[in-house]
């Protein structure tokens, strides 16, 4: 056995005009999910500067549907990148001058971190996506990190091959001009088949991801993790049961909780029934990468902060019923607790709300992340 060598891969398929053109989509892909991430990092971030807008209603989950989308066409555009270019890999170093090698070694070393990004990127965000977290570190914290390390690797490595992606484009498909010498077989298809085939997949893995989240699309979307069903048509991301809310904190005893300083207001169900009521239609748009539209009904967040006299646009958090795991409180800035689209819901889709959505009572507020979207909601508190 002795290790390929870079003549070993004689396929024409292997070019620089191939890997320029996959790999600028594949760039324009990674461009895209950082910003777009940079937004859903942002929405759920304690301190914001800038105060993350409430509208459009469907802001959030529009920027979230383009990041998932975006992630998941990048996945056949990078395995079409990196088997193009995986003959460079072979590529002696070069002789004598150390200041060469020196530079190569530098190449070499970006381009490695770049890949190794990128992979992790997207194996991350798929698994995220199936709600699979086979790691013990944090998915937020660390897909945040290295998109940092991803986009920066990415640059550089833009920068070095701007002059052969600029004449990749400028010269037909075919051409030859950056070709490695050995590559000069026929390939068992032709570049423009092979570049065709791989816009169809990047196109096939959008559509029967991010589907899920366009009405009249989701029967394509056979990807998705979530069917879309689920009380009211919204699906159900962690059940009553899996949160540890018993039934005995949901009965008849059940309290809402609403705390101003030292006011203190405490409300049944019933209670919050007798209130005026309103209705609102607004997305449950999970960072897991699925969004589902609902009708909604119930009292007006910043109607219960006038009942401890507090100002509409106070930050408030938000404590769940659960017992077990994440996300059982959340920090609901000022324009949210103002906007009159804002709703502590008792309904959905013109029926009680079910345990599994949150009953007795959940936030639902626009242009937010679904996983600020406090189910069970237990007690309000006035920070602010
Ligand atoms: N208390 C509590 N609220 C929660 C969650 C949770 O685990 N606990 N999950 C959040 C997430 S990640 C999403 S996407 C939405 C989903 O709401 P749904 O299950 O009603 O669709 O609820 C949010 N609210
Ligand atoms: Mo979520």
């Amino acid at each position: 056995m002795r290790a390929p060598s870079e003549s070993d891969f004689g396929s024409r398929l292997r070019s620089a005009a191939v890997a320029a053109r996959v790999g600028t989509w594949l760039g324009v892909c990674f461009l895209v999910a950082f910003v777009t991430g940079l937004v859903s990092h942002y929405a759920q971030t304690g301190h914001q500067p800038v105060p993350f807008p409430a509208s459009p209603a469907w802001g959030y989950r529009l920027t979230q549907g383009v990041h998932v989308a975006a992630g998941t066409a990048a996945v056949p555009l990078l395995l079409v990148k990196l088997w193009t270019v995986y003959p460079r890999l072979f590529q002696p170093l070069p002789r004598g001058r150390a200041r060469a090698l020196v530079l190569a070694g530098l190449e070499r070393g970006s381009i490695a971190v770049l890949v190794a990004a990128a992979i992790f990127q997207l194996v991350t965000g798929l698994a995220n996506a199936a709600q699979w977290y086979p790691w013990s570190f944090s998915f937020r914290s660390s897909h945040y990190a290295i998109a940092w390390v991803a986009i920066g690797a990415l640059l550089l490595h833009v920068a070095v091959k701007l002059p052969v992606v600029r004449d990749a484009w400028l010269t037909d498909v075919d051409g030859t001009t950056h070709d490695r010498p050995a590559a000069v077989e026929p390939g068992s298809l032709t570049r423009r088949g092979l570049l065709r085939t791989t816009w169809l997949a990047a196109g096939v893995a959008v559509v029967a991801t991010a589907a899920s989240g366009v009405p009249g699309l989701r029967r394509a979307s056979v990807l998705a993790v979530r069917s879309g069903e689920g009380p009211g048509g919204v699906p159900i991301n962690r059940s009553a049961a899996a949160a540890g809310v018993t039934a005995d904190a949901v009965g008849p005893s059940y309290r809402l909780q609403v705390a101003h300083g030292d006011r203190l207001v405490e409300l049944s169900r019933d209670d919050l029934v007798a209130m005026p009521q309103a209705t609102e239609v607004l997305p449950i748009a999970c960072v897991e990468g699925w969004s589902a539209s609902g009708t909604w009904t119930g009292v007006r967040l910043r109607d219960l902060l006038a009942l401890v006299g507090a100002p509409a646009d106070s930050t408030v958090r938000l404590t769940s019923l659960q017992t077990r795991y994440a996300f059982g409180t959340s920090t609901l800035p000022g324009q949210f607790a103002a906007d009159p689209r804002t709703l502590l819901a008792l309904g959905l889709a013109g029926e009680d709300l079910a345990l599994d959505h949150g009953f007795p009572c959940r936030l639902i507020a626009p242009d937010r992340p679904g996983v600020l979207q406090t189910k069970w909601v237990r007690r309000i508190e006035v920070l602010a």
